[in-house]
């Protein structure tokens, strides 16, 4: 169904007296308690932002957006919508059955009718979705990682949307959108999807893009989930907040997006623009790497710079928005004013503040010139990165049992707090089963809900800029990565891999473990009978064999010095 720019787009919202007959019916349903990435996808289905989806993906329309983008009736659709769940949960349900979707306070927001259950190919999706089961896709991770093993699909009947307490009146759904470009008699809009601050460049380029299309320009920022690591939106929406004013009154707006990305790259052009669509929009810039996940585990790019501008190009007319092609700007430095680099006068200077570089200059509080980008903007910045030798951050030491973590860590917590200036916290392996963790044994689960507690409070104490030291075993490497990604949205991240050997830990044996375990008597003891995966990517490796405690400690001090986290 064809759906003209400025009408109201189908909302999967019930009534409100069939709200009150679902929300009274509700407790008798199974209940779910959606994932924060479940919750955002929820928001966009019901307020039409992903029309014509009716629901979660049933397994046919799955089927079909894995193999070629389309779902069982051959719309266009790149990107799987899945409701993924538990087993456990999954066993509680039945084709037919009526569930709950509930928000993480256990508000139902939706009723949904399960029309189909299935287990996944989950490497199949990495590989045809995101065009490689590699890890190192923050996607794929998600996927292989977080997302429960079944899927459920169906039709979704909307009570009441998701509620958000912050910057209300810059969220907007796709009919609010659309009645707005209407009132304001806005025929052409170009949007601008963006996960990062804006900085001169981008405004150059945006007001560009709007006068290339002869078009009004809708700054439409993704605040849903982006890729671990980036700004927080808090701190972005500020930022675009005070990018909006330099705009020519009355040519631009700003609307937050609450939608979950996927860094997918060209298929996620493509759906970016598909949701675009839905709200009102006619023309989209699609950029250099559009929503690039990075760097793969072999350290190429996971796709070529180009690849999202071909794929939305070829489907421009079925997606139904305009692609503009994203011109990389620069400053020049002669002619004092931004150009496209492919326009550059002969001769002259230009100058450009790589992301990196801008990242260094923000941690080592360097001076960010106004050309780059404006004042209101960089004191945003500044005032959620400080200095880094001013950041909490969290080392994590891992290792077998009796490798020396526990020693090592006592030691360096001694000499950060003979230094000073922030709170130091020791979360030790031992210390923590007694406190936080005393009801958990050494199975697989239980050992990862251990290692996420820790990465939790770990990750409180960073955003609150303390110092974390972690001691424990953590001898799973997806865990390993699931805490560092809960840290590093706060500050840094430093693995401590502690590589004594099984065989000298063996014969150090200070607690007599390593005997009783040999005797069957200590069952799933890592090392033994149980696994640690190496850590491969860890910041500091120490080898302990032979060599003094201090001398240990002191490597990871010079470590976070290089890492300008505290000052020599
Ligand atoms: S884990 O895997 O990270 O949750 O382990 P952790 O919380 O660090 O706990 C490890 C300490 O518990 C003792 N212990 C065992 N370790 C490994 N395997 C088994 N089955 C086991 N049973 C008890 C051991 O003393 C560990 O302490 P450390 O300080 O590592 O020697």
């Amino acid at each position: 169904m064809k759906i003209s720019s400025h009408a109201p787009i189908p909302e999967l919202f019930v009534p409100e007296a069939e709200a009150e007959r679902l929300k009274n019916a509700a407790g008798d349903m199974p209940s779910w308690d959606l994932t924060a990435r479940q919750a955002c996808d929820l928001e966009l289905l019901m307020n039409g932002g992903f029309f014509p989806l009716q629901g979660f993906l049933t397994e046919a329309d799955y089927n079909g957006v894995v193999e070629n983008m389309r779902l069982a009736d051959g719309t266009l659709w790149p990107m799987p919508v899945t409701l993924d769940v538990s087993e456990k949960f999954a066993g509680s349900v039945t084709h037919g059955s009526q569930i709950a979707l509930r928000d993480a306070e256990g508000v139902i927001l939706a009723v949904m009718t399960v029309s189909d259950k299935w287990t996944p190919d989950k490497a199949k999706e990495a590989i045809k979705v995101f065009g490689a089961d590699d890890q190192a896709h923050p996607a794929v991770n998600y996927l292989h990682n977080i997302a429960g093993p079944v899927y459920l699909g169906g039709k979704i009947e909307g009570l009441q949307a998701p509620v958000h307490y912050d910057f209300k009146a810059r969220r907007d759904t796709p009919n609010e959108l659309r009645a707005y470009f209407k009132k304001l008699g806005w025929e052409k809009v170009v949007a601008f999807q963006t996960r990062n601050p804006l900085h001169r460049a981008h405004q150059e380029l945006t007001f560009r893009a709007a006068r290339e299309a002869q078009a009004n320009l809708l700054i439409h920022p993704t605040v849903g989930m982006t890729k671990p690591g980036d700004v927080d939106h808090f701190t972005r929406v500020r930022c675009y907040e005070a990018v909006i004013d330099k705009y020519p009154a009355s040519t631009t707006t700003m609307s937050l997006l609450g939608l979950a990305m996927r860094m997918g790259g060209p298929r996620e052009a493509v759906w970016h623009g598909l949701i675009r669509k839905n709200h009102g929009v006619t023309h989209f810039i699609v950029g250099r790497d559009h929503a690039g996940p990075g760097k793969n585990s072999q350290g190429q790019d996971f796709y070529g710079p180009y690849d999202a501008q071909a794929l939305f190009k070829s489907l421009e007319d079925e997606i139904g928005v305009k692609m503009v092609d994203f011109k990389h700007m620069v400053y020049v430095q002669e002619k004092a004013q931004y150009y496209p680099a492919n326009e550059v006068p002969e001769g002259c200077t230009v100058l450009d503040i790589s992301g990196t570089e801008l990242r260094r200059r923000l941690r080592e509080g360097l001076d960010i010139p106004e050309w780059f980008s404006f004042p209101e903007v960089v004191a945003q910045l500044r005032k959620t990165s400080p200095a880094r030798d001013k950041q909490g951050f969290t080392v994590f030491f891992t290792g077998l049992s009796g490798s020396g973590k526990s020693t090592i860590a006592n030691a360096l917590m001694v000499k950060l707090m003979e230094m000073g200036g922030r709170p130091t916290t020791l979360l030790d392996g031992d210390v923590v089963r007694k406190h936080l963790s005393s009801e958990l044994g050494f199975s697989k689960e239980h050992r990862d809900i251990n290692i996420r507690r820790i990465g939790y409070v770990a990750s409180e104490i960073t955003k609150n800029g303390g110092i974390a030291i972690c001691a424990p075993i953590a001898p799973y490497t997806a865990t390993r990565r699931a805490v560092r990604e809960m840290v590093e949205a706060y500050g840094a991240f430093i693995e401590v891999h502690v590589a004594t050997s099984v065989e000298d830990c063996e014969k150090r044996d200070r607690k007599g473990l390593y005997k009783l375990a040999r005797e069957g008597k200590i069952k799933e003891f890592t090392g033994i009978s149980d696994p640690y995966e190496v850590p491969v990517n860890a910041e500091l490796v120490l080898q302990t064999t032979g060599i003094e405690v201090d001398h240990c400690a002191h490597q990871v001090i010079l470590k976070l010095e290089s890492m300008g986290l505290i000052k020599g």
